[in-house]
């Protein structure tokens, strides 16, 4: 159990911010499906001190002296990510990207010439910021082409796709959504990017947890570089990993460093080779696999009470429900369900023009599997979100409820 007892003689102030978020984690609902909790032994693998040090440079060629044991820990994350994802050594491997963002933008730099042509998909389908956003550095530095999905049944379109594809003809294609509740056919995509002459990246940030446990298709056999953050799914520290092909294995790591960062976070490394070495356990696949279940099962309750679900369900961790039909906005459904302890946030549906005010909200099962709740949890969650959103009773009637649920499971890393 974590007390925070040297911080709050240290800091009082900042001792109790922080207890106070750890009991708003405690006390609520968390159905962001980007969000997790880590394990204690995480907690203390990142809290260590691998974080005083420098060691820019990569195992063995580092430019500061005394980084024996980083080289060890930085090769173990890359061999137990390799294994993770059974992956032989053509593949090569950089662990230091600080996040998803960071890391995507280093392959671009990497492989690609500034004003080179990308395609992505499109935020509002479904996409990320950094797939070619005009907001983000990926769609200033360069040239984007977006895709999106089938307005009339919010699927993504492989053949519009290629013939986008094939007028364009970008220098790389980006596969990979944060937004989008259905499996995603890494070799369709594949084909199309050979078609066209571009390189294939899969951006897994939010599946790469699926796609260990197997119960995802893997991008692994078509993808010339997979990308994934290590804090999702995946259950790991704030961090990302890239994974290439052998012979793109120096522009990416000359990309990430000297080319975009400075010293890697050996903490948050050591982080990503515990989360590496735990996925190999059974109890991470039934994890997984409990994931999906409790996506299903929400899934199917929300559509029972009458939530429209943006292409009616879902294969993944995540769902996407379509509130026009419900007479409110995203932002609005987002602070009633606050109001209730029912953390889900507000994202845009395919057919949206605004993020503003989107049409959309998005939920997710990872944390609360990670606390433990099953089917059962999440047909009662349904229930409050119908109570809430489509019967208007009082959050705050419902938060005495939701609370009680929630302290039932213990919060991983704090109440181990
Ligand atoms: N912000 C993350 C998400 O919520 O999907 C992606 O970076």
């Amino acid at each position: 159990m974590f007390k925070f007892l040297k911080l709050k003689k240290d800091d009082s102030k900042l001792a109790d911010l922080i207890f106070k978020e750890t009991d708003r984690q405690r006390r609520t609902l968390d159905l962001i499906p980007s969000e997790n909790f880590v394990f204690s032994s995480m907690l203390e693998a990142i809290g260590s001190p691998l974080m005083n040090k420098y060691s820019e440079g990569y195992p063995g060629k580092r430019y500061y002296p005394g980084n024996f044991y980083y080289d060890k820990i930085e090769k173990l994350a890359q061999e137990r990510a390799r294994k993770v994802f059974n992956l032989n050594k053509n593949w090569h491997i950089n662990v230091q990207p600080y996040s998803g963002t960071p890391a995507n933008i280093a392959i671009y730099l990497g492989l690609l010439n500034f004003n080179d042509k990308i395609m992505g998909m499109k935020l509002s389908a479904g996409g990320h910021l950094s797939h070619g956003h005009n907001v983000s550095f990926s769609g200033r530095g360069y040239k984007v082409v977006h895709y999106g999905v089938d307005l009339k049944n919010g699927f993504l379109n492989y053949t519009e796709i290629e013939k986008l594809a094939k007028k364009h003809k970008p220098k790389m294609i980006i596969c990979g959504a944060t937004a989008y509740p259905r499996i995603i056919d890494f070799q369709k995509f594949s084909q199309i990017a050979k078609k066209v002459g571009a390189y294939l990246l899969a951006d897994i940030s939010h599946i790469a947890g699926l796609v260990a446990a197997k119960i995802h298709p893997s991008p692994f056999p078509f993808a010339d570089v997979v990308m994934t953050t290590t804090h999702k799914t995946l259950r790991g520290p704030r961090g990302a990993v890239i994974f290439c092909k052998k012979e793109l294995g120096e522009k990416i790591d000359k990309a990430v460093f000297p080319g975009l960062q400075g010293g890697p976070h050996n903490n948050t490394i050591a982080g990503i080779a515990l989360a590496f070495h735990l996925a190999k356990s059974k109890n991470f696949i039934n994890y997984q696999k409990q994931i999906l279940k409790n996506a299903g099962t929400l899934a199917k309750s929300l559509k029972n009470f009458g939530f429209d679900l943006v292409t009616g369900g879902t294969d993944n961790h995540l769902i996407l429900i379509d509130l026009k039909n419900i007479g409110i906005n995203g932002f609005e459904a987002e602070k009633l369900l606050e109001r209730a302890g029912i953390i889900a946030n507000r994202n845009t549906i395919p057919s949206d023009v605004s993020a503003f005010r989107p049409s959309g909200l998005r939920l997710g099962t990872p944390a609360l599997t990670s606390r433990g709740m099953k089917e059962k949890e999440m047909k009662r969650i349904a229930f409050w979100i119908y109570q809430i959103l489509i019967l208007k009773k009082s959050p705050e009637k419902i938060k005495k409820e939701v609370e009680k649920m929630a302290i039932k499971f213990i919060l991983p890393g704090i109440d181990e």
